[in-house]
Parts: structure tokens; C-alpha cells; sequence
């Protein structure tokens, strides 16, 4: 006997039959996924065994570095059923956020002395976005049918890449990221855990084919091997998710990207493809997507809180941020404002700070104690 009594449970109960016409149910789900700003929606059973195996693999070879959320849960992120009990469907849906009208991405990349940040962060958190639309659609499904349904994105314990691939909302390319033939890869992913049968969609057919763009761009070789990435090299991990020191080896090849790195997908053919978002809320904020590495630098706690409150930027807090900017500094060209800005960061109150300005320092020549090595 289980220890939950699901709502399709019930109507079973009440009813006999159900009496559900599901496919009209689906059709009009989608619908109005598409209609609260979705660009797809398709729907998956909860079955990711061989998905289980390469995330465990992939746990116990260490490649989540310092994400120990990712281990947390176990083989909960592979079994939806188990994480809310009595799920049987996961609706999984796209949305693109990719800003119309921000400063073209190769001008930025190429030149080292301004600040590159991924193009899914140069808007309002998209977090808060995604939740709040999946919100109201679940809503709009339980006004119609009794049901369970819970809504994720992206920070929950779930497999959200493999759950999309499941619903035909795209396949998984070399880079492990979820790309589509018609909008590329330039979207966030969000669910919906359902309770209901609803039928499922056939998962895409894969159009990698013998391309590997992604894997010969990667600045940090990351992308170890096809659909496999050691985190713990990954420009996204070391800029965003890493808290301490960032290895030393790996700093030069950071370039000039303070939050994020976009490369794999910059060079991914199937992004010729890809349409800009119409969220408002994903519009380019404070000009963040074409501004000097000094000029960022030199805001004190106050402005970064000020200007990147309801960002995701916001949610690294202000060390790692001055961390990171530190690193683009040393790897930019010595200009004359490049070396004070470091200079003035050499006293900063904290040590994190101090040592990998000491890099850029020592990076552009400066003598070790001038450069102040803690
Ligand atoms: C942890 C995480 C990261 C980590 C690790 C990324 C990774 N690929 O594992 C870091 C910090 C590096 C990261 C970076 C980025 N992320 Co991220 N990330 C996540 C998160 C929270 C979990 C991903 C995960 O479970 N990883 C664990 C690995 C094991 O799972 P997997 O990638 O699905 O791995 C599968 C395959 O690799 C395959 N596999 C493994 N081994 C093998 C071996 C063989 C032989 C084969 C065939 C297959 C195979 O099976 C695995 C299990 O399904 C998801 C949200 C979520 N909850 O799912 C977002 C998510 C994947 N990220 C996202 C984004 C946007 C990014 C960045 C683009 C952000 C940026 N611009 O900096 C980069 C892209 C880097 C990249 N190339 O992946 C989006 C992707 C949207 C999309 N279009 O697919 C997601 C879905 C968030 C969201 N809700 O939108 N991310
Ligand atoms: S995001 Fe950058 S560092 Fe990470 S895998 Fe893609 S190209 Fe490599
Ligand atoms: S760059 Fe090539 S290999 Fe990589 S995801 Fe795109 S099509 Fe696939």
C-alpha cells in the first residue's frame, strides 16, 4: 500500500473509469504553454535509467568539483517518481533568452579589456521568470482538472536536459546542452511534475552528426569527450558555481568572461538558427553587455547590490564578483587603466581578492612584492 494517494488515484476511485479525454487534455496544455510565453512544450514518462548510470559515473569521477548539491540527492535528480511521489508525467518546457539589441558577442569576446557575460544573465533572473510562468500554468491546469502538479527550474535535483530530450523538445548536443533545429540552444528549460497519464511525446532524432564545433572551441577543453563535461573545467563552473581560489592554470584561459561563458554555443552551427527572446525581462540591464573590466572594478558593494539586485550575477555575492573581474584583468592588455584598477584592488579588505589581483598584478609584469602576493 503506498503512503500517498495520488489525485488520479482518487478519480479512479470516484469514478470507476476515468472519464478524461488526456489527449485533448495535452493538446490544450501545450497550448497554453505556448500562450504564458513558452516556445515548446512537450511531455515525457519518468524513465531515466541509462541517464541514472552516467550521472552517477559521472558523480563518482568527481566532475561536479565543488557542487555538492548535485550529489546531495542522489538518485532522486534521475527518478522523478521518488522526488514528488506519485508522479507519473513530466511536462518540460522551453523559453528563449537570448536579448535582442546587446553589443555583438564576437566584438565583445575579442576585445579583452571589457567584460563578457553570458547572454542568458544580461536580464532581469530568469529564475524568477520561469517559475513564475510554470506557476501559472499549473494553476490553470488544476483550475481545469483535479491533479497534482510541481514546478521546477533549473535549481532543483532534477535532470532537466534528458526530461526535455524525453518531451521532443530537442536533443542533447555534443556540448550536453539541449539544442533545436528551429531556435538552436539559446533557452532555459522548466517542468512540470504531473500526476496525470498524459500522452508522451517521441524524443528528437540527434543532428550532431560529425560536427564537434563546440568541442574544439572550448577555451578550457571541458568537453571531454562527446555529450560529457568535467565541470570542474568549465568557465560557467569556475566563474559562477566555484566559491575559492580558481586554479591558477586555468585562469589565462578565462579570457575576459566575468560571469559565464557562452563559447560552445557561439560556435554551434544550429545557433544560426535561434530567434531572440521578447521577454522585457530579459533585456540587456545597466548596459552589462558592453562595459570596460575597470569600470565594473571600481563599483563598491553598494552599486553592485544596487545594480544587480533580482540578476542572477547578483546571487555570486560581491567577492566572488571582484574575483572574477580580478582574473579578466590580468588576462586583459596592460592599458593604463587596466593596471590602476588592480592597483587599487590590492588593499581590498579581502583575502580572495587580494591574491588573484596579486595574479593579474604579477600577469602584467609587476614585481612580486609590489604586487603584494598575500
Ligand atoms: C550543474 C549544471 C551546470 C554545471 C555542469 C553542466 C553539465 N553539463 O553537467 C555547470 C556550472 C558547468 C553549468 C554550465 C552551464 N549551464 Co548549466 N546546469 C546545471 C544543472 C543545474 C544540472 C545539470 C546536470 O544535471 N549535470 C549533471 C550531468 C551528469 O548531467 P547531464 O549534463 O544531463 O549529463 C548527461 C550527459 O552528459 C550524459 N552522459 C554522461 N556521460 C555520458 C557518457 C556517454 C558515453 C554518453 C553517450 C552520455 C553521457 O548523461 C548524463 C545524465 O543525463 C542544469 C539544470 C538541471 N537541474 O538540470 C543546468 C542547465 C543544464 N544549464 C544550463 C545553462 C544555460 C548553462 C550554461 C550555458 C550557462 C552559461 N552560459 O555559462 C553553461 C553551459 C555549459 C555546458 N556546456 O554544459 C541550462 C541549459 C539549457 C539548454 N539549452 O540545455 C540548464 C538546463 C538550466 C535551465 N533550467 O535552463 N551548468
Ligand atoms: S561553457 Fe565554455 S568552458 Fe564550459 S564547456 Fe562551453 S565552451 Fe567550454
Ligand atoms: S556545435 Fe556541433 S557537435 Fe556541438 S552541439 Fe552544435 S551541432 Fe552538436
Amino acid at each position: 500500500m503506498p503512503a500517498y494517494i495520488t489525485s488520479a488515484m482518487i478519480r479512479f476511485m470516484q469514478n470507476g473509469t476515468p472519464q478524461t479525454d488526456y489527449d485533448a487534455l495535452a493538446a490544450r496544455i501545450k497550448a497554453w504553454g505556448r500562450a504564458l510565453g513558452f516556445q515548446a512544450v512537450g511531455i515525457s514518462d519518468t524513465h531515466l535509467d541509462i541517464a541514472e548510470k552516467h550521472l552517477l559515473q559521472w558523480l563518482a569521477d568527481d566532475q561536479h568539483g565543488a557542487m555538492d548539491y548535485m550529489a546531495k540527492h542522489g538518485a532522486k535528480r534521475a527518478r522523478p517518481a521518488e522526488l514528488v511521489p506519485g508522479t507519473l508525467r513530466v511536462i518540460s518546457l522551453r523559453m528563449n533568452y537570448y536579448p535582442q539589441h546587446a553589443k555583438d558577442t564576437y566584438e565583445v569576446s575579442a576585445d579583452g579589456s571589457r567584460a563578457f557575460i553570458s547572454r542568458y544573465a544580461l536580464g532581469r533572473d530568469y529564475h524568477k521568470v520561469l517559475r513564475h510562468r510554470l506557476e501559472k500554468l499549473a494553476q490553470q491546469i488544476r483550475s481545469e482538472i483535479a491533479c497534482q502538479c510541481r514546478v521546477f527550474t533549473d535549481s532543483a535535483p532534477v535532470l532537466e536536459v534528458e526530461l526535455a530530450q524525453k518531451a521532443h523538445l530537442g536533443w542533447r548536443g555534443k556540448h550536453t546542452l539541449l539544442l533545436s533545429r528551429e531556435q538552436g540552444s539559446w533557452f532555459f528549460l522548466g517542468e512540470i511534475f504531473i500526476d496525470l497519464p498524459l500522452p508522451v511525446d517521441a524524443p528528437q532524432e540527434n543532428h550532431c552528426g560529425t560536427c564537434s564545433a563546440c568541442m574544439d572551441i572550448c577555451p578550457t577543453q571541458a568537453i571531454t569527450a562527446p555529450y560529457q563535461l568535467d565541470a570542474r573545467r568549465c568557465i560557467s563552473y569556475l566563474t559562477i558555481e566555484l566559491k575559492g581560489s580558481i586554479p591558477v592554470e586555468l585562469r589565462p584561459l578565462i579570457g575576459n568572461r566575468i560571469y559565464g561563458c557562452d563559447d560552445c554555443q557561439l560556435a554551434c552551427p544550429w545557433n544560426r538558427f535561434a530567434q531572440q527572446t521578447i521577454e522585457p525581462d530579459f533585456a540587456v540591464r545597466h548596459g552589462l553587455d558592453d562595459v570596460a573590466l575597470a569600470e565594473l572594478f571600481a563599483w563598491d558593494e553598494a552599486t553592485f547590490h544596487h545594480k544587480l539586485a533580482g540578476s542572477a550575477i547578483h546571487r555570486i555575492g560581491y567577492e566572488q564578483w571582484l574575483r572574477n573581474i580580478a582574473v579578466a584583468l590580468g588576462n586583459a592588455p596592460a592599458a593604463k587603466q587596466v593596471l590602476t584598477a588592480l592597483q587599487a584592488g590590492s588593499q581590498h579588505p579581502s583575502l580572495l581578492v587580494r591574491e588573484h589581483v596579486a595574479w593579474a598584478l604579477q600577469r602584467h609584469s609587476y614585481p612580486r612584492k609590489q604586487a603584494q602576493i598575500p
